[in-house]
């Protein structure tokens, strides 16, 4: 039988996020590598005294297609992913993909992401729709995500089921026009910031059913700062779209 032509959208670039994970860095690049060979890797490492950085280093100088950005100090995730976008707009990558450090998100689930990309501008690996799942969150972590999901579909309007996701791929033309110049938020809420935006801007959104399995080494960085920043920034988000509907409303 003819092989099928490939009409998976490449060159991909996997952007991973660290702060202080260097014993989780090595086995999650070694699966990534195994599940999308061709991909690339980009190690954002906000100067993390554990030596991740320098351990992303000798990945990179072990293998070419994993690259490493070294940040001076801890910024949030919010911002060492812009950092991470725009390393990747300055090149030709056509799809770029969001992934924790800490083993929450499996790489094995990719491929399966990239096929629906076929058919979206923006892929979530989501935890709430049927077949998606979460193994060993605490409960009060799992509190955090359902309310922070429900207060932001409401705040919102938004349909997309886990808009905190952090596994995600985007098509480059998505991140081209969101303009990530003026995106602020530094914590978690980044990442409700980004989905709005592309919704916003009539881009497609497919959620596709993932498992996120809490992490086994290393801590989290989840504070109540982070907490907070997102309450208040979908509040506000939220304000300003009800006044935007109110002035069309009255313009009418
Ligand atoms: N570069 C950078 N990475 C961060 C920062 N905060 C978190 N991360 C990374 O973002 C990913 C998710 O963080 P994690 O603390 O596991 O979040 P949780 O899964 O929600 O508890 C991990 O790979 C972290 O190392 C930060 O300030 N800077
Ligand atoms: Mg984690």
């Amino acid at each position: 039988m003819a092989e099928q032509p490939s009409t998976a959208v490449e060159p991909v670039l996997v952007v991973i996020p660290t702060y202080n994970e260097r014993e989780n860095l090595g086995p999650i690049t070694r699966r990534l590598r195994d599940a999308l060979p061709k991909a690339h890797v980009l190690v954002v490492d906000d100067g993390s005294p554990d030596g991740t950085g320098e351990l992303a280093d000798e990945l990179a100088a072990k293998d070419e297609l994993v690259h490493v950005m070294h940040r001076t100090s801890k910024a949030g995730l919010g911002a060492a992913y812009v950092a991470g976008f725009d390393w990747a707009l300055e090149r030709d990558y056509a799809v770029i993909v969001e992934m924790d450090a800490d083993g929450s998100h499996a790489p094995e689930d990719l491929p399966r992401m990239l096929a629906a990309l076929e058919d979206a501008d923006l892929v979530i690996g989501s935890r709430y729709v049927p077949g998606g799942h979460t193994v060993n969150w605490p409960a009060s972590r799992k509190l955090i995500s359902w309310g922070g999901n429900f207060y932001s579909r409401m705040a919102l309007g938004a349909k997309v089921k886990d808009i905190t996701a952090g596994f995600r791929a985007y098509r480059r033309q998505v991140l081209e026009k969101i303009n990530l110049g003026n995106v602020a938020s530094a914590g978690y809420c980044f990442q409700i910031d980004l989905a709005w935006r592309t919704i916003e801007a009539g881009f497609t959104v497919v959620e596709v059913p993932i498992t996120f399995t809490e992490r086994q080494v290393g801590d989290s960085k989840m504070s109540g700062s982070i907490v907070r920043e997102a309450l208040l920034r979908v509040t506000k988000w939220g304000l300003r779209r009800r006044g935007t509907q109110l002035r069309n409303l009255v313009r009418r």
